[in-house]
């Protein structure tokens, strides 16, 4: 556990590189958080910085003190347990865990298809990745249903799900040219009432750490 102290004093390192959907997501747990972060900002085709720093290539990595913590989940939880207020989760114990399930169906299920896009060759299974993606698009709109942000109030599934969806709602940023993000836009088309486009201009007006 760290020291309060040492909480104070280490600044938050976090190695990012553009356009990065995992750091965005640690932007925004920042910037509720009112936390000011150190970034250090890497060559995409360079990757020696991290892989120093961390022991694997990816970013976002955060470096506080002597801790280094790679991926963005494992991230996001470190900053939540470290600095509690205003929290990321749910106070109620069965919505906190509504918002786990979530939180791991999102990186371990629906991130899947996309990824699996970037490299497939078959058509037959680009086709049913294509669907599952697109299948995806009702049930955010589901959990949008009269309310603000997914699980109510903004929180811990905006932060994970806002950097991939904001895509479909936004389109490619200029000068963003990665095929992954390409997919992003492509196989998640919205319809005009979706409720995808205000829920995203509503976390994009959130602060970034
Ligand atoms: N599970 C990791 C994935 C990290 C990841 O894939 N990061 C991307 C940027 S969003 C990256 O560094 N990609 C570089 C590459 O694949 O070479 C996380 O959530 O942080």
């Amino acid at each position: 556990m760290v020291q309060a102290q040492e909480l104070v004093l280490d600044p938050l390192r976090v190695y990012r590189i553009p356009f990065s959907t995992n750091v965005e997501r640690v932007a925004l747990a920042a910037g509720h958080k009112e936390l000011a972060v150190e970034w250090i900002d890497v060559d995409p085709g360079d990757r020696s910085a991290v892989e120093a720093a961390s022991g694997q290539p990816l970013v976002p990595v955060l470096v506080h003190g002597g801790e280094v913590v790679c991926d963005s989940p494992a991230i996001l939880d470190w900053l939540d347990e470290r600095f509690p207020d205003p929290p990321l989760y749910p106070a109620d114990r069965a919505a906190r865990a509504e918002v786990a399930i979530f939180v791991q169906w999102f990186n371990l299920v629906w991130k899947g298809p996309p990824n699996e896009l970037v490299a497939v060759e078959d058509d037959a299974r680009a086709a049913t990745l294509r669907d599952r993606m697109r299948a995806s698009i009702g049930l955010f709109e589901g959990l949008l249903h009269d309310r603000e942000y997914l699980f109510g109030a903004f929180g811990m599934g905006d932060v994970i799900a806002f950097p991939f969806l904001k895509y479909a709602a936004f389109g490619l940023p200029a000068g963003d040219d990665e095929l992954f993000h390409r997919i992003l836009v492509e196989q998640l088309p919205l319809e005009p009432e979706s409720p995808i486009h205000a829920w995203a201009r509503r976390v994009d007006a959130h602060p970034r750490g």
